[in-house]
């Protein structure tokens, strides 16, 4: 077994090699579990504060009738999931939902949009956003799908800190759940997102019937990027009635945090999000997220159109933990 990380008694960081193969990081999927999380909490801790958990809120300010066919995707107008397609959301609504964020601990406001792509006229609905939010002090992110050339730029000069493009699955499973576009127009915004200065936000889904090779293939991607994202996203799929995948089987809890282990592992100093999915999870399987090196989370009751644990009940489970909010970074 080929296992690219020499003395477990060292730090990490400086030992991790620039590029990951998905057989290197199938070899770490296959430690026992304790050596796997053990290793994962080692790099964690010679990195961040261990006990410190970084809170973002979401909120869709565009939502439903997007033309995509992403499998996974409550939002695609291909289906028939009983969600609507509604107009962007006026600025002054996005400004209050994110002053009742603040409000409630959250130091970073995403904002999702279900779009392929922003045309102009959407883009200034949102640059007005952004300008909107980053004067309460949080950190902003905006999630819009496809960007054309000099769109990055728009968004950095408003303001904007986060960029979230996800990869979503592994480069050989790609196809079989996104039927619109190909992996690599995600891979040429990402390149326009950090060419404008951004940060990169960028991680995926697991638990949509991909192979244990095929999450090693994900995480090996993410970590390749160059610089891999300051931010990383580990979503499990929230299987919504009336998508292709409504019917998927939930993945055994332990290799969801192993998926978060490997992440931990190979992307150091990123942000690794305990993402969508926790509403189904336990509170040990949280727990055991955090220990694996997850150190942020969506923070307020609902994702982008599917439900998350309430406010109130993370605030209980980070007490119980012990863990403390990250402040704002930027
Ligand atoms: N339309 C834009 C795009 O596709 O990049 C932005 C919004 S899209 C909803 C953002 C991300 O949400 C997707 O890339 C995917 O990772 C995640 N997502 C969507 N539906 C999901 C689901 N049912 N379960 C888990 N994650 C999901
Ligand atoms: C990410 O990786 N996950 C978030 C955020 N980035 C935009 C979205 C999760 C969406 C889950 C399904 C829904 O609520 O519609
Ligand atoms: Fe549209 Fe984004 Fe959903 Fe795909 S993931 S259908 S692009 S909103």
């Amino acid at each position: 077994m080929n296992i690219p990380i020499v003395d477990e008694h060292r730090s990490l960081a400086a030992e991790a090699p620039r590029r990951w193969s998905a057989r290197d990081i199938e070899a770490l999927f296959e430690l026992p579990f304790n050596d796997l999380v053990f290793r994962a909490q080692e790099v964690h801790r010679s990195h961040f504060d261990p006990n410190e958990v970084q809170l973002s809120t979401l909120l869709s300010i565009k939502t439903g009738g997007c033309p995509e066919d992403c499998g996974y995707c409550p939002q695609s107008a291909r289906f028939d999931t009983g969600v609507a397609s509604e107009d962007v959301l006026p600025v002054e609504q996005v400004l209050a939902a994110a002053r009742a964020a603040r409000e409630k601990g959250a130091t970073r406001f995403c904002m999702g949009a279900a779009w392929r792509g922003p045309k102009q006229r959407d883009l200034e609905c949102v640059l007005e956003m952004i300008r909107a939010v980053r004067s309460l002090g949080m950190e902003t992110c905006a999630t819009l799908g496809m960007l054309k050339d000099g769109q990055a730029e728009q968004l950095e000069a408003a303001g904007l800190d986060y960029y979230n493009h996800n990869l979503d699955t592994a480069p050989d499973f790609y196809g079989a759940i996104v039927h619109t576009r190909e992996q690599q127009e995600r891979l040429d915004t990402l390149g326009r997102v950090r060419a404008a200065g951004l940060h990169v936000c960028c991680g995926g889904i697991v638990g949509m019937g991909e192979s244990r090779a095929q999450r090693a293939g994900l995480i090996a991607q993410l970590a390749n990027l160059e610089p891999y994202p300051e931010s990383v996203p580990i979503n499990h799929l929230v299987a919504v009635p009336g998508t292709p995948l409504a019917d998927t089987p939930a993945l055994d809890p332990l290799e969801f945090v192993r998926t978060i282990a490997c992440a931990r592992i190979t992307m150091p100093r990123a942000r690794v999000r305990l993402s969508a999915g926790r509403s189904e999870m336990s509170e040990a399987v949280q727990a055991l997220c955090f220990l694996a090196g997850a150190n942020s989370i969506f923070y307020g009751e609902k994702l982008l159109t599917t439900g998350n644990p309430a406010a109130e009940a993370d605030a209980r489970l980070l007490a119980k933990l012990g863990l403390k909010r990250a402040p704002v970074s930027a």
